[in-house]
């Protein structure tokens, strides 16, 4: 659909554009019509500004209205003159302006910071005992994916690394519909029932008169709703343990939470929870660090996982599910139907059945990841859902919410959320309908069109025919009450050095708080959990005594210890997908950096070199090594582990130099190795950095690697006087 233009205000010292060929890959009608662009080697265009600069030659698509209308002027209005009024006349003008004031939809309520990527999930056990699903009975089959992590509190344009609970959101595109598993890296919830959901939000957000603080959860109205919710301690001591400063995205845990149940071809029902593990296993941050990393890189979990699956380090998960009965679940010494408790591992053991891999970043960011609209209710033949009062309001919620944000009913037509298998029905209209529905036949039953869609009993979804019979009310059952044993579990479940982060995240937070009598109540209900807790929590405070106890529906029992919980232990001792800074300066060894940087690639990790300059700087062998960060922009909590090669000279000249000193510093505090040379020494001492099996000599890469594979947890007595 070649066309000849002409052009009646080109500006000055520009071509006018040539007749245009018709594009070979694209459909009619799309952007493919192709234009040339400027010749590089014709006369430059100078200009004022107002003229175009770009130099790229070659041929591009034709620049066009939403109409078809091929633009001729992409730089200028049209107006009465050269200095003369802009005309309302100029289409072009308020179209593209108009179009750009709607750029941005309502951001999510909740989860609005996020990032995702699309990948597989491939069954390599089968379910068929327990499921007719066929996304958990066909073993080896993959299954596209796309899947969003988020965090919870803050503004779409938040940082990524606050505290705060991470959501977990997978889309399964099955061949019998999508299936959303929709959930967070903590395996329970602040509240037993979705009627509190508004409210535990409002509190943690921002604060309505002041508009502060953004993503965090260390305020007074946060704490005045936990202070007066008991049910929310177990989440408490999840959400105030390392599990809430994740290193990565692609090192947490992911936890359907509620019970669900799986349903065999004959119906019957078995409940399951559902676990995604890293293959990474899991890695946090110390606080200290996170809040570095805060100032470093407002994206660095983003750009992360960005980065490795650019790279090639595709992140995976195991999924592993727990499966039990209904009687099986009448021995529990809690209700599995509430939502803020676990099912120990002791009581029912986690089985793998399969995983995921994330391989392909989206293509656009809005297009994809702002778009996607998860649902726990979109669940398909062989999955139905339990009677958990949290889970039955979210059944509500993600629809209606996606009205709005999405702006109505056809939100499922948009690519990335329509099912990958064929769908129809006789839903019609609404706002942006994309499908052009043909015929007369738009209900059912009718019989005018052989070919409508019908309903099919063997293959379409059937409920569990539940028998539940009871008094109406607005009630919790007596089965709820217990509030304090899994909490005091999961604290008595931790080791050492994550017990003390606990105790310190809640003093830092309650520090924050202003009003006394919501700091007395929360440190009250940590009695329950565990006296000693209380008492470090009120020390560190600058409390007289620890505040009483509130009422306890049902006094805490001691339950066994649930090892699950914990971070250390459950880490992979690994540089796998992992990154190692450098930091060289002028006359750095030369022989030493390539050993490292060797048995850093080696052991899977990325290397990245750092240096006061980023055009680098000239190593001992006299060769010029580049850098990929400058070191006042690149500090070290963005590193896994570190090496510091200095000349002599170097090394004293940087030990006067505070991002050098904080390089090294910060390494040292956030528990991560360090290898040196002589010539780094200065810089050390300077950086206070002490001595433990994290610090070792350059020249032994073997050493590095084995030290940088895990956290220094035995320095951490040496570095905080923890509450
Ligand atoms: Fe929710 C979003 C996870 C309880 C109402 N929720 C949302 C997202 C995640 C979760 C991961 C972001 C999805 C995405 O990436 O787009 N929500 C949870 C978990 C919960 C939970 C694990 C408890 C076990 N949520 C919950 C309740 C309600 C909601 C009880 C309301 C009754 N959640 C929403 C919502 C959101 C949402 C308002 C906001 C944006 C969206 O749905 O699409 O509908």
């Amino acid at each position: 659909m070649a066309r000849a233009k002409t052009p009646t205000a080109t500006p000055p010292g520009r071509q006018p554009p040539r007749d245009a060929k018709p594009a070979q890959d694209k459909p009619a009608g799309s952007v493919g019509r192709r234009a040339q662009g400027p010749d590089p080697d014709a006369d430059a265009p100078r200009g004022h500004g107002g003229e175009l600069q770009q130099q790229a030659g070659g041929e591009h698509p034709q620049l066009t209205t939403n109409q078809g209308v091929v633009i001729a002027d992409n730089q200028n209005s049209l107006k009465q003159g050269p200095r003369g009024p802009t005309l309302l006349e100029d289409f072009i003008l308020r179209e593209k302006i108009t179009h750009f004031d709607h750029e941005r939809i309502p951001e999510r309520i909740v989860h609005a910071r996020g990032s995702a990527a699309h990948g597989y999930f491939e069954l390599n056990t089968s379910l068929a005992k327990y499921t007719r699903a066929k996304i958990f009975t066909e073993v080896g089959k993959r299954t596209p994916v796309f899947t969003r992590f988020s965090t919870v509190a803050g503004g779409a344009g938040s940082v990524d690394t606050p505290r705060d609970v991470r959501g977990f959101a997978v889309k399964f595109y099955t061949e019998e519909g999508n299936f959303d598993l929709v959930g967070n890296n903590i395996p329970v919830f602040f509240i037993q029932d979705a009627m509190k959901f508004p409210d535990v939000v409002h509190s943690v957000k921002m604060e309505p008169d002041r508009a502060f603080p953004q993503a965090a959860s260390a305020h007074d109205t946060f704490w005045d709703f936990i202070s007066l919710t008991p049910e929310s301690m177990h989440m408490i001591m999840w959400a105030m343990s390392d599990r809430t400063i994740p290193r990565s995205l692609r090192t947490i845990e992911g936890f359907g939470i509620h019970s669900f149940r799986f349903l065999d071809e004959q119906g019957n029902s078995t409940f399951v929870k559902f676990h995604w593990r890293p293959k990474l296993g899991i890695q946090s941050t110390v606080w200290d660090e996170a809040l570095k990393l805060q100032a470093a890189d407002n994206d660095f979990h983003r750009r992360d996982l960005f980065e490795n699956i650019q790279a090639g380090n595709f992140p995976e998960w195991e999924l592993g599910v727990q499966l039990f009965t209904e009687e099986e679940a009448d021995q529990f010494p809690f209700d599995h139907l509430d939502p803020t408790k676990i099912v120990p591992e002791s009581l029912v053991p986690v089985q793998i059945i399969g995983r995921m891999v994330l391989d392909r970043w989206p293509d656009n960011f809005f297009a994809e990841t702002e778009q996607v609209a998860y649902c726990p209710a979109n669940i398909v033949p062989g999955i139905d859902f339990s009677n958990d009062p949290l889970l039955q309001g979210r059944l509500f919620s993600y629809l209606d919410t996606q009205l709005s944000r999405l702006g109505g009913p056809n939100f499922h037509q948009l690519p990335i959320n329509q099912p990958k298998c064929p769908f129809a029905n006789h839903q019609r209209d609404g706002h942006m309908q994309m499908q052009v529905h043909k015929g007369r036949v738009n209900y059912e039953p009718s019989s005018l069109d052989g070919d409508s869609p019908r309903a099919d009993q063997r293959a379409g979804f059937r409920s569990h025919a539940t028998v539940d019979d009871g008094v109406k009310g607005r009630v919790r059952p007596e089965s709820f009450a217990d509030h304090y044993s899994q909490a005091r579990m999961f604290f008595r479940s931790l080791e050492a050095p994550e017990q003390a982060h606990l105790a310190s995240a809640l003093v830092f937070e309650l520090s924050k708080v202003e009003t006394p009598k919501v700091r007395e109540r929360t440190v009250g209900h940590l009695v329950h959990i565990d006296p000693s807790l209380a008492q470090r929590v009120a020390d560190g405070l600058g409390m007289d005594s620890v505040p009483p106890a509130p009422d306890a529906a049902v006094p805490p029992a001691d339950m066994p210890e649930a090892p699950e919980v914990r971070i250390i232990g459950r880490m992979r001792e690994t540089l796998e997908h992992r990154t190692v800074g450098i930091l060289i300066d002028e006359g750095s060894g030369a022989a030493a950096l390539k050993a490292l940087r060797k048995a850093a690639e080696a052991a899977g990790a990325t290397v990245k070199i750092v240096a006061p300059k980023l055009g680098g700087a000239v190593l001992s062998d006299g060769k010029k090594q580049p850098a990929d960060g400058q070191l006042a922009g690149t500090p070290s909590v963005v590193f896994d582990a570190v090496a510091v090669l200095l000349s002599e000279d170097a090394g004293r000249k940087l030990s006067k130099e505070s991002a050098a000193v904080d390089f090294v510093a910060f390494a040292w505090a956030h528990l991560k190795a360090i290898a040196h040379d002589a010539g780094a020494a200065p810089l050390l001492e300077a950086g206070n950095v002490g001595k433990d099996a994290g610090i070792v000599d350059a020249a032994d890469p073997k050493a590095f690697i084995a030290a940088a594979k895990t956290r220094q947890w035995a320095r951490e007595p040496k570095l905080r006087t923890l509450a």
